[in-house]
């Protein structure tokens, strides 16, 4: 399946595995609508695609169902017709026990990366049903499949994210409609930064010795899972740098 023309909506493109995926998307002729919260990297990103891609910045902060309604709704007619979904923005926030963890830190997680990705796709999924096309590709995480010390609330929410895209998968089973999770290990993004609040040493350190996998190596695989022949549905694919055996079995070089 061809990617010219179709519309695509990625949240979370201002950063990392979100602006790989406006690159990967933009380069095959697809119209795009980057989401995000900061206005000026979404300003960045259309400049930087150019003027042979025809790209909508949407400032929006997922955790608002409201104002993810009113922002989708409202989009120009010509990228209304949303074609794919791919439900990217997330993060995750510290690395505490649960008795010294942050309840501000737990609630932007739960609200970001499960609730946000329902409210968007419940906004987006009608029309799709009414089209009869669409595909839905959640960016969940190895976090989904395994917990880590300290990852709780973080590999809770992933797991959410897993456990509402099998859900899903059969909500829409016999339509058009595919839905889809790709769950990438370690992934050299503002991931770290934001988990460590800005601690820039520390999230350097999480890559340390080993080569992680980069926001495009994650595009490639999602624009993939969008370009398969109508009749097949990558459920979900597990992507790990080569260094990860699992959530916490990583070799690095001394
Ligand atoms: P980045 O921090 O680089 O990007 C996160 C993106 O999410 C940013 O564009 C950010 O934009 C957006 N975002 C965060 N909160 C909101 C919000 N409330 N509303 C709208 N957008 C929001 O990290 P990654 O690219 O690595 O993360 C993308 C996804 O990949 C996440 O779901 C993450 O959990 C997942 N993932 C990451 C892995 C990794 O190792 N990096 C591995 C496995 C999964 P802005 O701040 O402008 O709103
Ligand atoms: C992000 C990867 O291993 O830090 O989902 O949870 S990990």
């Amino acid at each position: 399946m061809d990617c010219k023309d179709r519309i695509v909506l990625i949240t979370g493109a201002s950063s990392g595995i979100g602006r790989a995926c406006a690159r990967a998307f933009g380069r095959k002729g697809a119209r795009l609508v980057l989401a995000a919260r900061r206005r000026d990297r979404l300003g960045e990103i259309a400049s930087e695609l150019g003027a042979q891609v025809d790209v909508h910045p949407l400032v929006l902060d997922v955790r608002d169902p409201v104002a993810v309604e009113r922002a989708i709704g409202g989009l120009p007619e010509r990228f209304r017709a949303i074609d794919v979904l791919v439900n990217n923005a997330g993060l995750s926030r510290g690395l505490e026990p649960v008795h010294e963890g942050l309840l501000s830190d737990w609630e932007e997680m739960i609200d970001t990366n499960v609730k946000g990705l329902l409210h968007v796709s419940k906004t987006v999924l009608p029309g799709m049903l009414e089209r009869g096309r669409g595909d839905v590709i959640n960016v969940g995480s190895i976090a989904g499949h395994e917990s880590y010390p300290g990852g709780n609330v973080y590999c809770a929410t992933k797991a959410a994210v897993r456990a509402l895209t099998a859900g899903m998968r059969m909500d829409y089973a016999g339509t058009p409609i595919r839905i889809s999770t790709v769950d990438p290990g370690m992934v050299e993004t503002e991931f770290s930064l934001v988990r460590f609040h800005g601690d820039a040493e520390r999230a350097k350190s999480v890559y340390r010795g080993m080569k992680p996998l980069s926001g495009e190596d994650v595009a490639d695989a999602i624009l993939y899972v969008a370009t398969r022949p109508a009749h097949v549905n990558v459920a979900e694919m597990l992507l790990l740098p080569e260094a990860q055996g699992s959530a916490t079995i990583v070799r690095r070089e001394t």
